[in-house]
């Protein structure tokens, strides 16, 4: 019964890399992006003789069909993202076994992406979809100045990295678009930096404002990131009600020949998280983080701050093995609240493997802790299953964003 259920309820995929399709070609999807996609990329380059900048210059097709060849010809393709291609062909109905990868080629061809995109949310029984929308990329910004307004299952998410990581560089750019910043953090360029945030959150109608940080993040601290944290996103986000997204652990371009495929993983200090939960009961913050070793230290933070919202099992974390652990860890130390798996789907194929390998695990551990419950004599009734898969696949994260903070948060303030 609990597989079934977690089967069939439809998720909210609180954070993906996926577009409406009216942003055109910023909307990825079919065989060879999937073949393309940066985990492949980093996997290819652990056996390819092909120089990083002979792959470079390859067009799409080119890149994919070397992708195919050296990942599932000349070695069988069992990493988790190589599975991945093979299980959302299979749930497309393609017969992999051939390994005829033109064959795979003429099928997509023949769809038109508006339909394909509701055919690839039906398969995946994804209902929702968390784009992850910034201000400062040249190919969606002007989307947006268009007057894009999300009417469908899209939804947006503010995203502000060059904001926090690169002052005063991105300062030159807001200087560019009308705000009248300076390199220093002074009063008028604090005021300008939350009236950019305001307008971009408005015309995106973002559900919050997120950062992904690197290992040595540090809050409070006498740093430029710490400072932007404090006097303008965190005001901007209580101002306005949003969460705001913390997602430590990622060292940016420890290879850079590898491009987007060149990021690595690093442990952080979750005191920063702590204090920054402690420190300003009036934010709400969501948080998912990259190392392994963090995983346990966010759960018990989790247990102590009800302003704190963590999901997902992020990018190097997804991975069965790891989904697994954490999963089941999560469940034991905070029961139901929290948002157990997000996609990150970078392809919007992506979503049918992602959710349908990430399914497998939620149900298995959850099997596991009703079982636990009946031998006690609790035996759960299918409704109340229902009504926890349904908390678990995007209720716990609406009620979070939507609640009240509790009242001994903002009088701890006072
Ligand atoms: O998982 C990924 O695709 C990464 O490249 C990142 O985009 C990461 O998820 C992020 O949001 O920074
Ligand atoms: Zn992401």
């Amino acid at each position: 019964m609990v597989e079934q259920v977690v089967a069939s309820t439809a998720v909210d995929d609180i954070h993906t890399h996926l577009y409406d399709p009216a942003f055109g070609k910023l909307l990825l999807w079919g065989i060879d992006d999937l073949l393309v996609y940066h985990y492949l990329i980093a996997e290819t380059f652990r056996f390819t003789k092909v120089s990083y900048d002979e792959f470079w210059a390859l067009r799409l097709k080119q890149q994919a069909e070397l992708i195919w060849d050296e990942l599932f010809i000349r070695h069988s393709p069992i990493s988790e993202a190589c599975r991945g291609v093979l299980t959302t062909l299979n749930k497309l109905g393609l017969d992999v076994k051939r390994r005829d990868l033109n064959s795979i080629r003429k099928w997509f061809a023949d769809w038109k992406i508006e339909d394909y995109t509701a055919h690839c949310l039906e398969l995946a029984k994804v209902k929702s979809v968390c784009m992850t929308n910034s201000p400062f990329d040249d190919l969606e910004r002007p989307v947006w100045e268009n007057g894009f307004v999300s009417t469908g299952p899209f939804r947006s998410a503010l995203r502000i990295d060059p904001l926090l990581l690169d002052w005063p560089k991105t300062g030159q750019l807001l200087a560019k678009w009308g705000y009248k910043v300076k390199p220093q953090l002074d009063a008028k360029t604090v005021s300008e930096m939350r009236r950019f945030l305001a307008d971009w959150a408005k015309r995106m109608q973002a559900q919050y404002v997120m950062v992904s940080l690197p290992p040595e993040f540090a809050y409070p601290a006498e740093n430029e990131v710490s400072q932007i944290v404090e006097k303008i996103v965190l005001p901007h986000c209580a101002e306005f009600g949003y969460p705001f997204a913390v997602m430590p652990g990622v060292r940016r371009a420890v290879n850079p020949r590898l491009q987007l495929a060149g990021d690595g993983v690093g442990r952080n200090d979750l005191t920063a998280l702590q204090n920054l939960c402690a420190m300003h009961p009036e934010n709400k913050f969501l948080c998912t983080i990259l190392s392994r070793e963090n995983q346990h230290e966010l759960g018990v933070l989790a247990r102590k701050f009800a302003n704190l919202h963590i999901f997902g099992c992020w990018w190097f974390m997804n991975i069965p093995s790891l989904v697994d652990e954490i999963t089941r860890m999560r469940i034991e130390l905070l029961g139901l609240s929290f948002t157990p798996q997000h996609s990150d789907a970078r392809v919007l194929d992506q979503l049918i493997y992602k959710w349908d390998h990430s399914r497998t695990i939620i149900s298995r551990v959850l099997v596991d802790k009703y079982d636990d419950l009946a031998k006690t004599g609790w035996v759960v009734k299918k409704e109340e299953i229902e009504r926890d898969v349904r908390f678990l696949f995007g209720g716990a994260f609406s009620e979070f964003l939507a609640g009240k903070l509790p009242a001994s948060n903002s009088q701890a303030k006072e």
